[in-house]
């Protein structure tokens, strides 16, 4: 059977050109759609031209439909940020728009925000005061000031990732739990401190270390004194890994209050709540933690995969460990319009894959039918993310989508959809798409 015109193009196009209202109606419910004169214009520009319409797969809808918001993002003001979109007051929750990670180190206005707990008020006395204890499964508990630290463990300065284990949350279906997040929870600043591994040298692992559970100084978010906004803990390997440092300094100043000041762990390339912000206490254990975001169904991925949208109790879950491979597009944003007889389009962004590394990242303006290879770089250091560039080119002006993946150093390629649904939404990492409109 042979078809001159694909049903997709022939039916999306015409419908969203004569009734776009009710064509995305049809097609999408209510969920996801573009609202009055944004659909109206983006369905003239569907039903104008889509040069690649007959290459989009039966099924998929235009990301110009499918990706837009409902609503306008509130807009983070806070003094030393950038206006990051506010996914949430109270805890205060920020994500950085994928255009905001154009630098190749991330400048510490433009780092996202999450916060479980209230945020402290600024520690009023001398920085170098501030105490951390580690204790526990130890020869010798340690009760440490910052002064102590940086005068008894070489410093060193890295380039780090830092991201949210529910990074792209917002790409499960049927919807989970949790902050709703695009790609955009993740930094990649530099950080100095001391290793986290020569501290506890100092202190003497027993044998019986096989496991930390790490805590900050805010306050739980209901303001009760006996609980912890967050608190959780890694397998030893991890806290033993040498990148994972006690940072005393953020892109060569001192740590904002609102990123932990002054003194933060960072864990690079594992849910970034590993990595407690206003750091006072590590414990090292013989099991797994119990604190607040362990267990259950929490920063956890289920072995088996279960039904999307079921309950589930998590027992049989796993912790999530290293992240998914991830990339974005940062020169070029969803929903841009390009002028008229624009044929070619320089790509630029930045991909990452938790402990591993990125071995290529793609693009693709023709719904998946042809893909370019980009030029990745080397990162900066382990865990620093990689910067990406290319060019595609276009036939004619119209509607396109720049689709991106990257495929890490195991040959594990983002997926087509978000995988493995779990009830709190952690480890999507599908391609990504940019509508882009020419013309
Ligand atoms: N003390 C403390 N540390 C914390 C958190 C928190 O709520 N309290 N949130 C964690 C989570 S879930 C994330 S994603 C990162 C966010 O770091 P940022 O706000 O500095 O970007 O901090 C982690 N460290
Ligand atoms: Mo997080």
């Amino acid at each position: 059977m042979s078809r001159e015109r694909p049903a997709t193009e022939r039916s999306l196009n015409e419908l969203y050109r004569d009734d776009p209202e009710r064509a995305d109606a049809l097609a999408w419910g209510r969920r996801g759609a573009l609202k009055g004169a944004a659909l109206a214009s983006m369905g003239a520009a569907l039903g104008a031209s889509m040069p690649f319409g007959g290459k989009l797969p039966t099924g998929v809808i235009p990301a110009a439909l499918a990706q837009a918001p409902a609503a306008a993002p509130a807009v983070l003001r806070m003094d030393g940020k950038a206006p990051l979109i506010v996914l949430g007051e109270r805890p205060l929750v920020a994500e950085t728009p994928e255009t905001m990670l154009d630098d190749a180190v991330t400048p510490t206005d433009k780092m996202f925000i999450r916060n479980n707990g209230q945020i402290p008020t600024p520690f009023a006395g001398d920085p170098k005061t501030w105490r951390l204890k580690i204790d526990g499964e130890v020869n010798t508990p340690l009760d440490l000031t910052v002064g102590d630290l940086e005068a008894r463990f070489p410093l060193v300065t890295m380039q780090l990732q830092l991201e949210c284990g529910g990074n792209g949350r917002s790409a499960f279906s049927p919807e989970t739990r949790g902050n709703q997040w695009g790609n955009g929870a993740i930094s990649n600043a530099a950080w100095t401190g001391v290793r986290l591994r020569d501290v506890l040298a100092a202190a003497g692992l027993k044998d019986t270390a096989r496991f930390t559970g790490q805590s900050g100084a805010d306050p739980h978010l209901s303001g009760a004194t006996d609980r912890a906004s967050i608190s959780r803990g890694m397998p030893i390997a991890k806290a033993l890994d040498e990148d994972t440092l006690i940072c005393t300094r953020l892109n060569g100043a001192a740590i904002p209050n609102i990123h932990g000041f002054p003194l933060r762990l960072v864990a690079p390339g594992w849910p970034a709540s590993l990595s407690p912000k206003w750091f006072n206490h590590m414990v090292l254990l013989p099991v797994p933690h119990t604190g607040q975001g362990m267990g259950g169904t929490s920063y956890r991925l289920p072995v088996n995969p279960i039904v999307p949208g079921s309950n589930n109790d998590g027992a049989s879950f796993a912790d999530m460990t290293s992240m998914p491979v991830r990339s974005v597009l940062t020169n070029i944003a969803h929903g841009s319009r390009l002028p008229a007889g624009t044929r070619a389009l320089d790509l630029r962004g930045a991909a990452w894959a938790g402990d591993l590394t990125v071995g290529a990242v793609h693009a693709s303006v023709d719904f998946g039918a042809t893909w370019v290879p980009m030029t990745v770089a080397a990162p900066a250091n382990r865990h620093a993310w990689q910067r990406w560039e290319g060019r595609v080119t276009l036939p004619s002006d119209g509607y396109f989508e720049v689709w991106y993946r990257a495929t890490d150093s195991q040959g594990r390629m983002q997926p087509h959809l978000a995988a493995n649904w779990n009830p709190q939404g952690y480890g999507a990492n599908p391609i990504s798409r940019a509508a882009v409109l020419v013309g």
